[in-house]
């Protein structure tokens, strides 16, 4: 791509993400995600730092109000003039929970916890005293984030768990088949309820009817305890996520980092983050997949389907570095000089071109590679990532997310994330080709 074509892909990216402000944070989407969803907040922040800085800034302080009186930050924060999203604010049922904000609907769950590296993105695109006091006021927020993934969510005392399959931001992935298939569930365990989404969207690019059922007997379940479960261990799903813990590691690490810019230590956040690294590997790494998987810890044994969260461990800089699973499992095509990395690998029996989690390529999943390919020192295979990805939203738009065999967007048009990365990937080719 020539500066001219990058130059007007970033326009078109610039005015979706203006399209989707709603005046204090974005929405992922027109139609289909009409709130604010945590993650997509971080990766919005990331790419507006470039353009519109007090927007990122306002993105995620918006998201850091709705944040938990024990620390959690809710995975959507909903917006009262829009009703049409299942499961609406009446579903969560948040405000009857003595954790939640007052005056603020939100979900009961949280999402990938990458926001402290968005708020260091955003620092770093305006590193002056102003920046700094943007630090300094999501400091405390970020550090009772992380304590209450630190201290709630670590049931062994080593890896952070996620309660239901939304939390992993990859929702139907064909990881959570297995432990969602042990869910001992009958009639009368699922509320009725209505799907908005496949009234809008190809049914075929959505999860299945019988997953949706399992994501509601879990929201039910978890709603019954204000979402925070008496005795956690006994909650059907928990698993110990690779792209979940290795994205902690590295916000901890930014967390660490940010403390130390503000002058207020950072020594305790990088000893956390490496001994979560260290579990990480020790944990999960399975010499077999040559891949981090995922850990069932209610059957208390190893997932063993490779999706790409697997690779998204190089965030953590751990020891056993899937570097070669990525090139050869997952990188579409292969010897490409501009390949894609489908959620999951191509070849692979589960594997489904357009379903949503199931293969597809995505902009937070591209970006969190590259970044780690980036914090590991494999600058070239970043570039190629970097290349790929912006090839593909060259000719495919700002889609939710693509077909890698096609090429073709999949779910809705003009998202935000997909945008917003795309600024950052623009910003960050430019500064590695000087
Ligand atoms: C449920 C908003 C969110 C993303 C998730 C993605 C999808 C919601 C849904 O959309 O999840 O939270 O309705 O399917 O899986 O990663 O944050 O873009």
């Amino acid at each position: 791509m020539d500066d001219r074509a990058a130059s007007e892909l970033v326009d078109r990216a610039g005015a979706v993400l203006d399209d989707n402000w709603i005046g204090h944070s974005t929405k992922p989407s027109p139609g289909l995600y009409p709130h604010q969803w945590s993650w997509d907040s971080a990766f919005t922040a990331i790419g507006n730092a470039h353009r519109r800085w007090d927007r990122a800034c306002d993105e995620l302080r918006r998201l850091f109000e709705a944040q938990w009186s024990n620390g959690m930050v809710p995975h959507i924060v909903f917006d009262p003039t829009v009703r049409d999203y299942f499961p609406s604010a009446a579903d969560w049922g948040s405000n009857d929970c003595p954790a939640a904000p007052a005056g603020i609907a939100t979900s009961g769950l949280c999402q990938p916890p990458v926001h402290a590296i968005a708020a260091r993105r955003v620092y770093e695109a305006r590193p002056d005293a102003t920046g700094r006091r943007f630090l300094a006021e999501l400091l405390e927020p970020l550090r009772r984030w992380h304590a209450y993934l630190f201290d709630v969510r670590r049931i062994d005392g080593e890896l952070v768990e996620i309660w239901h399959p939304w939390e992993s931001g990859m929702d139907n992935s064909p990881a959570w088949d297995a432990p969602l298939a042990a869910l001992a569930i009958g009639p009368d365990d699922v509320p009725p309820y209505r799907r908005v989404d496949t009234s809008l969207m190809d049914p075929a690019e959505r999860p299945t009817d019988a997953e949706y059922d399992r994501y509601v007997h879990l929201l039910d379940r978890l709603r019954r305890e204000h979402y925070t479960p008496a005795r956690p261990a006994t909650h059907p799903f928990r698993v110990h996520d690779v792209l979940f813990n290795a994205a902690l590691v590295a916000a901890e690490r930014d967390l660490g980092r940010i403390a130390a810019l503000v002058g207020d230590g950072g020594d305790r956040e990088r000893a956390r983050a490496d001994d979560l690294a260290a579990a990480i590997d020790r944990r999960l790494w399975s010499d077999e997949h040559g891949l981090h998987l995922d850990h069932d810890a209610v059957a208390d044994h190893p997932i063993p389907v490779p999706i790409a969260g697997g690779v998204v461990a190089l965030l953590a800089e751990p020891e056993h570095r899937p570097v070669a699973a990525l090139r050869e499992g997952f990188l579409h095509p292969a010897g490409s000089d501009t390949p894609v990395v489908p959620s999951v690998p191509v070849h692979h029996e589960l594997f489904e071109p357009a379903r949503y989690w199931r293969g597809p390529v995505w902009a937070p999943i591209t970006w969190l590679t590259i970044e780690g390919l980036e914090r590991c020192g494999e600058e070239q295979l970043a570039a190629r990532l970097r290349r790929g990805f912006l090839d593909l939203v060259e000719g495919a738009g700002f889609a939710e997310c693509y077909d890698p065999l096609t090429r073709e967007p999949c779910g809705p048009d003009r998202f935000s994330w997909s945008a917003s990365l795309t600024v950052d990937l623009v910003a960050a080719r430019e500064s590695a080709e000087g």
